[in-house]
């Protein structure tokens, strides 16, 4: 899973990269770079069961991030879309907005609050979308006048027409109610505003405290009418709070009124905005969190792990993660028959503990 950082310059971009990764991103990187760096997505269950199975290995859910260029408002547009391309291959965007104040971080009056910013970055995408679209309709609409299109050119024009339509409107693709079908037949367009979108409002440490920043409400107002996940971070101060040695940590966390740190909260909002669970293998090798859409049937799960479990799927033995600590051994949990033996459509759930029996 890739999430995107998109923002204006000097909107703290960097900060929760380096926040969210531990990587810095002021490392070797020429301009224009986009910069991928792993989150490690903390589940209290992973560690409760590598303490039962004390496993040679321990891995948890991950997050791949990217720190992309800033989007400068003031350059052209080709200048722009070549920002946006990096966007491209996320599975997600977090758009950041700058609400912290500091005097000594340049910001320019008219990039404005969280909301103007927020308002800005939408547009972007809905821009680039619409060009893309228009592009795409022209180059099918010649080719249709040299030849017949294909069924499956015919259908996509059909849908970019749709698309064009809402976008000139100022809908985002997601909003369109177009099928899974339909999504797929303008695939090539890579549509940005079809991809999950959280915002991540940058504040700083008189905003954490006071739980409020200038333009918060038109903000929340956006992100219900779009849609849009939101999460509140304080880049700088959570970095900082995070170089220090563990115990000291906590300390500053509770003085903040942080319950936990910046990855996690941002972690289940990705998690609950786009539809993922985690669920969990076990065993002396390695104990494990893997990521998977809601809704996934356990053969597909299987495939996550690896392609060959997927195709020689015989069938899951599935335990709840909390039905399993009332006994914390799987011959126990086995022998009290609460270990359910599932065929390959069977639905896994969030927090349920896998094991996947495979043939020859
Ligand atoms: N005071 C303050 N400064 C911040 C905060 N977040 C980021 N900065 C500073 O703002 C500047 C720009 O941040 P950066 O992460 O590089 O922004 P980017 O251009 O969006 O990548 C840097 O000097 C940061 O140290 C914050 O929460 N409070
Ligand atoms: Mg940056």
């Amino acid at each position: 899973m890739e999430m995107g950082l998109l923002g204006l310059p000097q909107s703290g971009k960097s900060t929760i990269f380096r926040l969210l990764t531990g990587t810095d991103a002021a490392t070797s990187r020429k301009r224009g770079e986009a910069l991928r760096g792993v989150g490690v997505v903390s589940d209290p269950r992973v560690t409760e069961l590598s303490g039962i199975f004390r496993p040679k290995k321990t891995t948890y859910a991950t997050l791949t991030f990217v720190d992309m260029p800033s989007l400068d408002l003031e350059s052209d547009r080709k200048d722009r879309n070549k920002v946006l391309q990096h966007v491209q291959n996320s599975d997600a965007l977090l758009l950041v907005v700058r609400a912290f104040e500091d005097a000594a971080v340049a910001w320019p009056g008219r990039y404005g609050d969280a909301a103007s910013q927020l308002e800005a970055l939408t547009t972007e995408l809905l821009v680039r979308d619409l060009e893309v679209a228009e592009t795409r309709l022209t180059n099918l609409g010649e080719q249709a006048r040299k030849r017949k299109p294909s069924p499956e050119e015919a259908a996509e024009l059909s849908v970019l027409e749709l698309a064009l339509a809402g976008l000139g409107e100022g809908r985002p693709v997601s909003h369109l109610q177009l099928t899974a079908e339909q999504l797929r037949q303008v695939g090539s367009c890579g549509f940005f505003t079809a991809k999950p979108t959280l915002v991540v409002v940058n504040v700083d440490e008189d905003q954490l405290r006071a739980g409020t920043y200038p333009g918060q409400s038109e903000v929340e107002a956006q992100c219900l009418a779009g849609r849009l996940g939101l999460v509140t971070l304080s880049g700088q101060i959570e970095a900082e709070i995070g170089s220090l040695p563990p115990d000291d940590r906590a300390v500053f966390m509770e003085d903040l009124g942080l319950t936990e740190p910046g990855i996690d909260r941002l972690a289940r909002a990705a998690y609950g905005h786009l539809g993922l669970i985690s669920f969990l293998t076990v065993g002396e090798d390695e104990v494990r969190a893997w990521t998977i859409n809601q809704g996934t049937a356990a053969r597909a799960a299987a495939g996550k792990i690896h392609t060959d479990l997927e195709r020689r799927f015989v069938r899951a033995e599935v335990v709840p993660y909390e039905t399993f600590m009332t006994y914390r051994a799987l011959a126990e949990a086995r022998a009290h028959g609460v270990i359910r033996s599932v065929g390959k459509e069977e639905i896994i759930r969030d927090g349920d503990i896998v094991t996947i029996l495979a043939g020859a």
